[in-house]
């Protein structure tokens, strides 16, 4: 037996040099370019090492890619060599923030990659002076959220997941206070930054304006992001948080209630947050959100006229609270504050987003077919373990701070006239192939019951089913040919690839 596996190996050892096996390539490849990070005494993280397996894992266990390495820097010169590495050597490079991405991008989104896991730097630094939050690359949104209130009372408008990182800022970053103060996105002052030639940058308007812009909504594509100053808002302590339940309600009335919540948040005022969800088993749904620095008597003013043209509530609670206490609520969390390091929670899920403008509302023949396959298809994906929800959030109307078309100069971020941004979202709850695809086809399925041509999607819920073209047209709009201006100017080689960055301009 041994000799004849022996004799069977033989032509693989008499093999040219040149005609090395991938596998070994792919070694020699690792090895030159460990030895060039070596060099520059950058901490990392080997295949080999006990500690690569949990560092590897993306958060969603639906995608899991194998990194070539995974740097672990303390300093801007670690970042520095591994991206200047990278470039000689021909490899990919990602910052691995929260890790949150629905695509895992922060791997690379495919096998091969260098890793800049960031969870050092994730200091939150409030400046009397100039008023700025100067926040790590690897900060998380509930520390952020925590320390500014802490240390003097300030706020940003960001999402709802305290463990999210900081991609949500360079990619856009929606929080139920968005409509009030804008997207995370547009808190941004200023970034330090690592260019694709490894070089630390500032960029602010009045320098490196064209890279802010860049990095403000497709900043994967154009650097690591070391440091991020973030303008501030005085936290609110008196918000209004509402909840209306609807349920039982056939196709056409749900339908129906939702355009009539659609034709008033057309002219909602700004401090007013809203969102419709649901899950499970159709048309039942709730109307939930926050008004800012408002009564409970200045929001009944407001919501009134609205709630004696929807049907009758099943159950409904309002009552004021402060901004921490707000954003646990919205969290669904006992408390803000995440792990800094060594974060590790998981899940499996599949999810997408469907973004419609302001120009084009959507309509009864829309919202039919939406609630019609929730009615249809919801109670059977929820009983099969593919327990799903979609939150429809209103970003424009009124004079909401997102939807203003001044702001296409001041970052990448495509949607300035976005009304709704729904996220429909199924949670695996035990992954095979079929429950994969399963999840896959009962989610595309859902935004293809609403989606009309024109409709676009968000970029920081990454949809891998959205091939590279698709996605830059969808996420981007009239922003992408700009965007690939820059990306020529800045990143030309690609250093920093993934399945939906921007290409270069030709
Ligand atoms: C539970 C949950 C709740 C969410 N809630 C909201 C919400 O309320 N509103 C909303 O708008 N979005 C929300 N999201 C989406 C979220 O904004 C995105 O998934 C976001 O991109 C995650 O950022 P991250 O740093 O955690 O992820 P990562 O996977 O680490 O990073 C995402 C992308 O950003 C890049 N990146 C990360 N850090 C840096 C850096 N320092 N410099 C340059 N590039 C960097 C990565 O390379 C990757 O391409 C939610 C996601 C989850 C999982
Ligand atoms: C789930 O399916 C996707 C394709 O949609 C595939 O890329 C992925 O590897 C699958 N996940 C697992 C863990 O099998
Ligand atoms: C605050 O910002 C000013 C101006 O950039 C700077 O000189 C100062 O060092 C900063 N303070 C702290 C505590 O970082
Ligand atoms: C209307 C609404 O959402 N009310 C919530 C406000 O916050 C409290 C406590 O966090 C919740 O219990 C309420 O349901």
């Amino acid at each position: 037996m041994l000799r004849a596996t022996l004799v069977a190996l033989l032509p693989l050892l008499l093999q040219p040099v040149s005609a090395v096996p991938l596998e070994n390539l792919h070694t020699r490849q690792q090895s030159t370019f460990v030895d060039c990070l070596s060099k520059g005494n950058v901490p990392i993280v080997l295949a080999s090492d006990t500690s690569f397996n949990q560092l590897s894992q993306p958060y969603n266990q639906r995608l899991k890619y194998t990194p070539l390495t995974i740097t672990l820097p303390t300093t801007i010169d670690h970042i520095s060599a591994t991206v200047k590495c990278a470039g000689q050597y021909g490899v990919r490079v990602n910052a691995r923030g929260g890790g949150h991405s629905y695509s895992a991008q922060a791997l690379g989104g495919e096998n091969g990659h260098v890793v800049v896991d960031m969870q050092n730097f994730h200091d939150v630094v409030y400046n009397q002076s100039t008023g700025y939050a100067e926040v790590g690359g690897g900060a998380r949104l509930g520390n952020i959220a925590q320390k500014l209130y802490d240390q003097a009372k300030r706020a940003i408008p960001h999402g709802t997941c305290p463990a999210v990182g900081m991609g949500h800022p360079s990619l856009g970053g929606f929080g139920i206070s968005s409509r009030n103060w804008g997207l995370m996105v547009d808190s941004i002052a200023k970034v330090e930054v690592i260019t694709a030639d490894g070089a630390l940058r500032l960029a602010k308007p009045s320098w490196n304006g064209d890279l802010l812009w860049a990095v403000k909504g497709a900043g994967p594509s154009f650097g690591i992001v070391t440091k991020f100053y973030f303008s501030t808002v005085p936290a609110t302590e008196t918000i209004v948080n509402y909840s209306y339940s609807f349920s039982g309600l056939s196709v056409d009335n749900a339908a129906d209630a939702f355009l009539k919540i659609q034709t008033f948040a057309q002219t909602a005022p700004k401090e007013l947050g809203l969102g419709v969800s649901l899950w499970g088993s159709g048309t039942s749904f709730e109307l939930s959100g926050a008004y800012y620095g408002k009564t409970q008597a200045e929001f009944n003013t407001l919501f009134q006229p609205l709630l004696s043209q929807l049907p009758q509530p099943s159950s409904s609670t309002v009552n004021m609270k402060g901004w921490i206490d707000t954003l646990i609520r919205f969290a669904g969390a006992s408390t803000l504050s995440v792990p800094e390091t060594g974060y590790s929670e998981r899940t499996t899920f599949f999810a997408k987003s469907l973004v419609t403008s302001q120009s084009s509302p959507l309509t009864l023949e829309s919202m039919k077919s939406f609630f019609n396959y929730a009615a249809t298809k919801g109670p059977d994906a929820a009983n099969q373990g593919l327990p799903w929800f979609v939150i429809i959030n209103l970003y424009g109307g009124g004079d909401s701070a997102i939807t203003n078309s001044a702001l296409l100069d001041q970052s990448s971020y495509g949607h300035r006239d976005t009304l709704w941004n729904f996220q429909l979202y199924a949670t695996i709850n035990s992954l095979t192939p079929t429950s994969n695809s399963s999840a896959v086809d009962f989610v595309n399925g859902f935004d293809q019951s609403v989606r009309r041509t024109g409709d676009g999607a968000y970029v920081n819920y990454a949809d891998p089913t959205l091939s590279r073209d698709e996605s830059h047209t969808l996420y981007y709009g009239g922003q992408y040919t700009k965007l690939t201006e820059m990306k020529k100017k800045w990143d030309p080689k690609q250093v920093f690839w993934y399945p939906q960055s921007i290409d270069p301009a030709a």
